[in-house]
């Protein structure tokens, strides 16, 4: 890949996530963590970025994840965009907005593109044949059509895939079809739909593609292209008969909606428009779209490269005006102790339990997800690589390095960074070491090689130690050295500074902590990199602690157990509808208390009457209970997770007689409780039957 055009701008995009359950290690490791170790990179660079996601809300991956759940398709979207959302934010990946799917902005903006499209005759409008149940009187999605594989014999293969044999199949291929809703024998009927005549772009593919990005995009992305030209290009359809999506904007199409894969890309669009709505620039978002120093780069899975690089070019080039991708630096997959990582069977590394597990350890994650990156073929998670490379790299290089560079100066020189004097040859090596490991990771970051990337940091940190190790301050020290001991530990902490910039994309929380450490207020721009004169005399130095520690085995034991007794086994059937209760690991017990200590407990039963957000705060509800002749108010940290409306006449569990704590300004008396499933949704603990408020729970 050759050295980066000079953009006016960036306009990064991370794939818009179903918002249909918890994310995964894999989803980060794929996507999110290259995409925001690009833009904080740039952000650094003092480049103009623009950086957005969002959650994708349409399509059949929501429906059924709502009949799945005995819910609406609103109910799913609402609860999961917020939880993504928020893990998201916890891991620092720092997108400018995080959209949705759902909003007028877009319903509007994708309207619009499918409207022009039309009035521009770019459709070409055809009638088919399609499976349709009789009885409840829809048509079929292909998920929605189930029967026997024709490869390997499984009774329960869906219409698109046998989830056992891993084949792709159409509905058409199946073995006595059987409607999902209704197990009825679907039907052909015939209906009406606008295609997207992508035979009529291949010429304009192939000359963009294959002529001009066989050098600078990745092969994994180039070649899955090219295949897919050289197979020849067919219409393909852009609406879709199902009840849950953007109505086709056409009076003719009542019951019809757009297909999810002509809206959600537009999403991007629709996210700019919203991030400079808010920004009251309402015209701004065509800086990045349409004109042509902009660079558009699209992260994204290897499953989605064909949308991002084939049919969303041929759109905003059928819309004409819209800038193209520069670069789909697409990664390939994670995988999880040697098996694919399955949400059905349970087998992921789920972030909302990774937070809970290893709070404060967000970057470990990041750390370990970027070594490992699937950047060029697939990827494996153990966890025993997890611990190693925590253990001997983030504690024994990195932390180790710092660590003692801070102890050292806070011991002997009242925690100021000390004065140099003369500088040696070997103080000027390690300045030149610097210099050309730090162009190093520059060259890696602008050719999207994060995983070589942050190995050159690892080294710019050996090469800090190693520094430490020959100079040995601490020897000098002893032998009366001090001037010399003050220029190594001084050339020691200006090379911590230039790690505090040179960390940032990749770990955030420990770039913060090593300003913390330096009493450097604001980041220190990426075009400071280089130089052994970053800090002022005399600076303050703090000793704030470890800042890696070491993983213990029982730790990776424990994940390791969790992991495998949480497996749910491989799903044959349709039961991804019977929502199949997965087993837990407990956490170790607490202490054992007495009888009389647990008499002194009150749970009661009660019913919420009225629930409303509190100012100020995402979290927390202020909930009045009815139990009894009681109505106590309760602040509840459920807000994420549920809208206030939704909650309104369910049943609780209510602790009673928890002394009275103020919560966001609301005193609240005593708490609800709540639990989880295997998903990480949070459940109310509510009685089977119904039980009368006020009711004691023992
Ligand atoms: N929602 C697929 C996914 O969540 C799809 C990506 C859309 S990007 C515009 O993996
Ligand atoms: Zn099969």
């Amino acid at each position: 890949m050759s050295e980066q055009k000079k953009y006016k701008r960036h306009l990064l995009t991370a794939a818009l996530l179903y918002a249909n359950g918890p994310i995964h290690v894999g989803h980060l490791a794929g996507c999110y963590i290259p995409a925001d170790i690009y833009a904080r990179y740039l952000r650094a660079k003092g480049e103009e970025v623009l950086f957005v996601s969002g959650s994708d809300e349409h399509g059949v991956a929501i429906t059924m994840k709502a009949e799945k759940e005995k819910t609406t398709p609103q109910a799913i979207i609402d609860l999961y965009h917020h939880q993504i959302k928020n893990a998201f934010e916890q891991f620092g990946i720092s997108f400018d907005i995080y959209a949705r799917t759902s909003s007028n902005t877009h319903h509007e903006t994708a309207s619009a593109f499918f409207k022009k499209f039309y009035d521009q005759s770019l459709f070409e409008e055809k009638e088919t044949e399609q499976f349709y149940d009789p009885e409840v009187h829809q048509f079929l999605a292909d998920r929605y059509i189930i029967g026997t594989c024709p490869k390997c014999g499984n009774e329960n293969a869906f219409g698109d895939q046998c989830e056992k044999c891993g084949s792709t199949l159409s509905p058409d291929e199946l073995i006595n079809p059987r409607s999902a809703y209704s197990n009825a024998q679907p039907i052909k009927k015939k209906t009406t739909h606008w295609f997207l005549p992508l035979q009529n772009y291949e010429t304009w593919l192939k000359e963009w593609i294959i002529n001009e990005h066989a050098q600078d995009w990745k092969p994994n992305v180039y070649g899955q292209c090219k295949s897919w030209i050289e197979q020849g290009l067919q219409a393909r359809a852009m609406t879709r008969d199902l009840n849950w999506g953007i109505p086709v904007p056409l009076p003719q199409a009542k019951g019809k909606v757009l297909y999810v894969w002509f809206d959600a890309p537009i999403g991007y669009i629709s996210a700019t428009k919203e991030y400079f709505d808010q920004k009251q620039q309402p015209a701004r978002w065509k800086e990045f779209w349409q004109e042509e120093e902009t660079q558009l780069v699209h992260f994204i899975g290897k499953d989605n490269i064909v949308f991002h690089c084939i049919i969303f070019p041929a759109m905003l080039k059928a819309h004409g005006g819209f800038v193209l991708p520069a670069q789909v630096p697409a990664n390939e997959f994670m995988n999880l102790e040697g098996e694919k990582i399955s949400t059905s069977r349970n087998w992921a590394v789920w972030l909302h339990e990774y937070l809970a597990e290893f709070p404060e350890k967000q970057d470990v994650l990041r750390y370990y997800l970027t070594t490992n990156a699937p950047e060029t073929k697939d990827s494996d998670f153990t966890w025993k690589d997890f611990q190693a490379r925590n253990n001997s790299e983030l504690v024994a290089n990195l932390g180790n390095f710092i660590n003692r560079a801070v102890v050292l100066t806070g011991q002997n020189f009242n925690a100021q960074l000390p004065t140099a004097q003369t500088l040696e040859s070997i103080d000027l090596a390690l300045e030149n070491d610097l210099k050309t490991i730090s162009q190093k990771i520059e060259k890696s970051l602008q050719n999207y090689r994060f995983k070589e990337a942050i190995g050159s940091l690892m080294e710019l940190s050996s090469v800090g130690n190693k520094y430490l190790q020959d100079n040995a301050p601490w020897k000098l020290l002893k032998e009366n050295n001090k001037d010399r001991a003050a220029t190594v530990l001084h050339c020691a902490l200006q090379l911590v500074a230039n790690l505090s910039i040179l960390a940032e994309p990749f770990l955030p929380f420990t770039a913060q902590k090593i300003r913390t450490i330096l009493n450097i207020e604001k980041p220190l721009g990426w075009q400071k990199v280089g130089s052994l004169n970053l800090l002022n005399a005399e600076q303050k130095i703090e000793n704030i602690g470890l800042l890696f520690e070491k993983i213990e085995d029982t730790t990776i034991e424990f994940q390791i157990e969790k992991l495998n007794k949480s497996k749910n086994p491989a799903m044959t059937t349709t039961s991804e509808n019977n929502n199949q209760a997965a087993t837990i690991t407990l956490n170790a017990l607490k202490e054992s208390i007495s009888y009389e200590d647990f008499q002194k407990i009150d749970l009661r039963i009660a019913t919420i009457k009225t629930a409303e957000r509190v100012k100020g705060s995402k979290k927390i509800l202020k909930l009045q209970l009815e139990a009894g002749n009681l109505q106590p108010i309760v602040a509840s940290g459920i807000g994420e997770y549920f809208e206030p409306e939704a909650i309104i006449g369910k049943q609780v569990c209510w602790l009673a007689n928890l002394a009275p704590r103020k919560i966001m300004g609301v005193e609240s008396q005593g708490m609800i409780l709540m639990t989880t499933d295997s998903e990480g949704k949070l459940l109310f603990m509510n009685p089977e039957g119904n039980a009368l408020n006020g009711a004691e729970v023992r």
